[in-house]
């Protein structure tokens, strides 16, 4: 298994839209088992291919306290979403920086697990807002896009002095 690089904030690739997955293979299922180990190490609860700057549709989670519930999303798609809910979120590529984003409360996903059968899934609270959270980056889409401009560019300056300081 292998640690992957988790790009930062606001690196333009985290902006690329990621491609469906054509055939769960082992070379995917390889890319699965090296990102899980990445998102534990992190340590986060969600890690999408975009964040390890791979371009396919795939997800790992893991809200488990034990750390032994690894859930696997590949080509996700949500076909029902109601409801609204406030979250603090937090994203393991803008480390140290949380904010309360608003999402859809309860969501249905539909999605391909690590051996390419299809599932069905009904979420709610940290589990719905994780897998949007992650859906996004697959999109191309980081969570602090959700907050003013102000609030972005604050960010966005922090990042990058955090990244000359560490260079
Ligand atoms: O996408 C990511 O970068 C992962 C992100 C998932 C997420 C967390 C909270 C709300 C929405 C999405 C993280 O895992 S951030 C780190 C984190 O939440 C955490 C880390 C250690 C223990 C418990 C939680
Ligand atoms: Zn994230």
């Amino acid at each position: 298994m292998a640690l992957l690089n988790i790009i930062h904030y606001p690196d333009p690739r985290l902006y690329t839209v990621a491609k469906p997955v054509a055939e769960v293979n082992d070379n995917i299922r390889r890319l699965i088992r090296d990102m899980a180990e990445t998102m534990y190490a992190a340590p986060g609860i969600g890690l999408a291919a975009t964040q390890v700057d791979v371009h396919q549709q795939i997800i790992v989670m893991d809200l488990s306290e034990a750390k032994n519930a690894l859930q696997v999303f590949i080509n996700p798609l949500i076909t029902k979403a109601e409801g609204s809910q406030d979250y603090e979120e937090g994203c393991l590529s803008v480390p140290g920086i949380y904010e309360t984003v608003t999402r859809p409360e309860k969501i249905t996903v539909e999605a391909l697990d690590k051996d390419g059968n299809q599932f069905k899934l009904n979420a709610d609270g940290l589990l719905a807002v994780c897998i949007q959270h992650e859906m996004d980056h697959l999109k191309g889409k980081v969570f602090v896009e959700y907050l003013s401009k102000l609030k972005q560019s604050r960010i966005k300056s922090k990042m990058k002095k955090r990244m000359r300081e560490t260079m």
